[in-house]
């Protein structure tokens, strides 16, 4: 092999890939009550109170709403909009699923927020080892399993990988390849970098800092002499240079799912059908992250709020809703349930370990097509 063109692999670019999910929580209100869709739709506090906007649909964008802003004030905006609590049970769902779809292509996947997510794919030799054709299967999957879109950025580190994601939103895959890196970061508005929040945004403006053009023209003393510790940081940023790690976050230990009831539940054979349809839920989940539990715990809260556990290990692995049908019927009874009148039942799995699946298994979901 001629070796003199073979960059070791230490200096060789990082792929890193940046998943965002489209104006997520308003997205997740639009595909579930489709007289939304096209409308301006504003997720969090109401226009009365003293609530925010936690986020608002792309129609509500073209009229000033953002997030953070006071509900008020979006009122004010537009009052047409329709402005919803969240439910965030149904986001962290969502969550859950993208999660496993980033896990199916590495595990060098560093969750920020329910909706946004590092991978970190270079060493992952899915097609051929090319970073944007496996953004491109992301967004596909996530849009056939969840029916919400997300946007992409691929470049070789954190920040321009935010910054690429960030382009062409809606529905959007960007890649800054490394030459284009310093470009980039040179017309990018001091505003528009992630990290410099508008109070630092303010003081660049001042110092006569616009893009990233200006900011790299300071040299190192003047920024740490400015900007204290950050000044390194920004000195790196506007040349591209940007280590961080994506850091795995750590395995969860225990997997669950509960639900609080609209009316008090007396009857324990609808008890006993709920759990086994939470269990059946999680156990799906589980599956999908390529997961296998062997301890199952059953939480029952009573009409009166007062709450209780029951938990057992079963020394082998659970596969199957079937199997654990008796475990979850006999930790109903060992709690009160019946005799008293239950408002929540929740059902989770611990101990987890990572189920025994061909590795083709994962292969195949990239290899067709
Ligand atoms: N969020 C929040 N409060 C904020 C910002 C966000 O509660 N100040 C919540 C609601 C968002 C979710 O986090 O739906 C994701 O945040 P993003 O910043 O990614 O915003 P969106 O996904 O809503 O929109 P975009 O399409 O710009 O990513
Ligand atoms: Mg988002």
């Amino acid at each position: 092999m001629n070796g003199s063109n073979q960059v070791p692999p230490a200096q060789r670019p990082r792929k890193i890939i940046h998943i965002d999910m489209d104006a997520f929580y308003a997205a997740v209100e639009q595909r579930d009550f489709p007289e939304l869709r096209g409308k301006p739709v504003v997720v969090g506090g109401a226009p009365n109170s003293r609530g925010v906007v936690a986020t608002c649909s792309y129609e509500a964008r073209a009229f000033g709403i953002r997030s953070a802003m006071s509900a008020a004030k979006a009122y004010r905006l537009c009052s047409k909009a329709v402005f919803l609590r969240p439910r965030f049970e149904v986001y962290r769902a969502v969550s859950t699923d993208i999660r496993a779809i980033f896990q199916d292509v590495t595990d060098q996947v560093e969750a920020i927020s329910l909706d946004e997510a590092y991978l970190d794919v270079t060493a992952s030799s899915l097609f051929q080892g090319s970073a944007t054709r496996m953004a491109e299967e992301i967004k596909r999957r996530i849009r056939e399993l969840t029916h919400l879109t997300a946007s992409a950025g691929v470049s070789y580190n954190k920040f321009l990988a935010k910054i690429a994601s960030d382009r062409h939103k809606p529905d959007g895959l960007c890649l800054i390849p490394p030459e284009q890196g310093r470009t980039v970061i040179a017309e990018l508005p001091i505003g528009a970098f992630h990290g410099i929040g508008k109070a630092t945004e303010a003081k660049m403006l001042a110092l006569g800092i616009h893009c990233g053009r200006d900011l790299e023209r300071l040299p190192l003393a003047t920024l740490t002499q400015q900007f204290g510790k950050a000044g390194a940081y920004y000195y790196r940023i506007a040349r591209g240079i940007d280590e961080r790690p994506v850091i795995p976050n750590r395995p969860r230990k225990s997997w669950g799912a509960e639900t609080t009831f609209p009316a008090d539940l007396s009857d324990k054979t609808e008890m006993r059908e709920h759990l086994a349809k939470l269990a059946e839920g999680v156990l799906k989940k589980l599956a999908r992250h390529g997961l296998q539990a062997s301890a199952l715990t059953v939480k029952v809260k009573y009409d009166d709020f007062e709450q209780v556990t029951r938990a057992r290990t079963l020394g082998r692995p659970i596969c199957e809703t079937r199997d654990v049908l008796p475990h979850l019927a006999e930790l109903l009874d060992r709690t009160e349930a019946g005799s008293r009148k239950v408002r929540l039942l929740g059902v989770s799995f611990s101990i987890l370990e990572n189920a025994q699946r061909p590795v083709t298994g994962q292969l195949d979901l990239f290899t067709q097509g």
